[in-house]
């Protein structure tokens, strides 16, 4: 139990803002007014930490980009890219992109016009997405007309949206000049090797200037288009993010290489996704059993290529037309057919009058983080460990443990609480049963962890989850995740000195494959 403090308080009041400011939202459909003064900003400092202001300006509700934004901002893809210009392994072309999107779900492709119709009604809905990526299903650069045709539609209608783009490189550096005219300030490629002869194991071909390339051949042309276009965006100020998906045994240890060659390149952020690779995906790695790595593999070589590049933990590997958090998918509030029938009420004061909410929510969680900190300030331990917790977002404790279909991972040490990933599962509570299977793959994916916090949970997942050896914490409901989390290994580390409890290390964790298919 945790006596009640100013910042719950203050947590709770805000939250309170948050519900009543969409409340107000939802009433107003129509109406082109809101309280807003207008002059509401998201010009808070809460996470800045050293990053220049211009910089932060970029990233500070970008929920790719500022790991801490991904706890309050939303994003949306829209699918008008279908072609691609490149095979790789793990992508089979009738799923969306493996690049930027889970395998397993095919999305309906849209035309610009429908596109800019879609970002419009979901801004209207949701307040708090911020970012509209283009990330397939193909290549957003193999079908530049559409692409382009989409980024200018969404800038004369909606421009206070940033524009994202996510691409293999191939094309890229024919399209610089472009992407920066359009004021797009995120260009993230999937580079998975600097070495052709890794290369020619993941990608059979690249079609280029009306040429297929095979083997080496095509991965060397490849690798240097990637490079050149990552010279380019990073010479013009446009800040780039390279994601990598971790294939072992053919790349994983290649990919520090490929850390320090991006680095060195200027890119903003380093993103290492595991290889999805599941047989019914039909892709050539899925066939013939390529694995995935495990959960601590893959955290081994993040935590390898963290120096002075920031790595990006919490990505979602998000289909091409995935809209809300990242780890929710309100796609399907807005198929083509519901999108076309909405009136749309784009207003601008309202979405500001709710972000400027959001950002007091944001300074809020920093200051609780801030006096759990201090309060940790005289501990010394070398104890380190993981702990998952259930959240809808707004960084809060507040996910019933049967309702999860993701567990955030932290790693707490005396340094504090530290965002490592997540992990999808399977829904614990089936039509109001619990699932016995499902909570074996719920042990299996949180199976590295010390502790899951949950909102509520009930007695006989609460049993088990004990028996596996993880502590079931229900005593911080509704409250921010890394003080409570920081607060609860305070009393870890008491119970050790005293010798109530005897820390032991956890083994490792599987990354579920089955879980980026369309779950539940
Ligand atoms: Fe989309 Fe990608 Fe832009 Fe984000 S996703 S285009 S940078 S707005 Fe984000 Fe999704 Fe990971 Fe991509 S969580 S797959 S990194
Ligand atoms: Fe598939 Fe994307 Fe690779 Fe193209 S770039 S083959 S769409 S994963």
């Amino acid at each position: 139990m945790h006596a009640s403090t100013q910042h719950e308080t203050t947590e709770a009041a805000v939250a309170d803002k948050l519900a009543e400011a969409l409340q107000a939202k939802a009433e107003h459909q129509g109406c082109g007014t809101s309280g807003g003064s207008g002059k509401a900003s998201c010009g808070s400092s809460a996470g800045q930490g050293d990053l220049p202001t211009e910089i932060w300006e970029k990233v500070k509700n970008h929920p790719c980009y500022s790991e801490e934004a991904h706890h309050h901002y939303a994003r949306m893809h829209v699918a008008v890219a279908p072609a691609c210009n490149i095979q790789c392994n793990y992508c089979n072309r009738k799923y969306d992109c493996a690049n930027e999107s889970r395998p397993g779900v095919v999305s309906e492709k849209l035309t610009p016009q429908q596109a800019a119709k879609k970002v419009l009604a979901v801004a209207s809905t949701i307040p708090q997405m911020t970012v509209l990526g283009i990330a397939g299903p193909g290549d957003p650069l193999a079908n530049p007309e559409k692409t382009f045709q989409t980024f200018e539609l969404i800038n004369r209608t909606a421009p206070d949206i940033k524009l994202c783009l996510s691409t293999n490189g191939l094309a890229l550096p024919d399209h610089v000049d472009t992407i920066a005219g359009f004021n797009v300030d995120h260009v993230t490629i999937t580079i998975n090797m600097v070495d052709p002869e890794v290369g020619a194991k993941i990608y059979p071909w690249v079609f280029w200037k009306h040429k297929r390339y095979t083997g080496y051949e095509a991965a060397k042309l490849l690798t240097d288009r990637q490079m050149l276009g990552l010279e380019m965006l990073t010479e013009r100020g446009i800040l780039c993010k390279v994601n990598s998906v971790m294939i072992p045994g053919i790349n994983d240890k290649h990919l520090v290489e490929v850390n320090r060659a991006v680095k060195s390149r200027g890119a903003f952020l380093h993103n290492i996704m595991p290889l999805i690779s599941a047989p019914e995906h039909g892709t050539v790695f899925g066939l013939n059993g390529q694995r995935g790595p495990t959960a601590q593999e893959l955290k081994a070589l993040q935590d390898s290529c963290e120096g002075e590049m920031n790595m990006m933990r919490h990505c979602r590997q998000c289909r091409a037309d995935a809209v809300g958090l990242l780890g929710e998918d309100r796609s399907a509030e807005f198929t083509t057919d519901k999108i076309m029938a909405m009136e749309v009420n784009y207003d601008l004061d309202s979405r500001k009058a709710y972000q400027a909410l959001v950002e007091e929510e944001r300074v809020a969680k920093v200051a609780a983080k801030q006096e759990e900190m201090e309060a940790l300030a005289g501990e010394q331990s070398d104890i380190k460990l993981l702990v998952a917790v259930a959240t809808k977002g707004s960084g809060l404790i507040n996910e019933h443990f049967g309702h999860a279909k993701e567990f955030q991972v932290w790693e707490l040490s005396t340094g504090g609480a530290k965002f490592v990933g997540h992990r999808r599962v399977d829904l614990y509570c089936q039509g109001g049963y619990g699932e016995e299977d499902s909570l074996e793959t719920i042990i299996r994916a949180i199976n590295d962890c010390h502790a899951v916090f949950v909102a509520k949970i009930g007695g006989c997942p609460k049993a088990d989850l004990v028996k596996a050896g993880i502590e079931p914490v229900d005593g911080f409901a509704h409250e921010f995740i890394e003080k409570s989390a920081i607060t609860w290994f305070k009393e870890y580390l008491n119970k050790v000195k005293t010798g109530e409890i005897v820390h032991a290390e956890r083994g490792d964790a599987e990354i579920r494959q089955g879980a980026l298919t369309n779950a539940a």
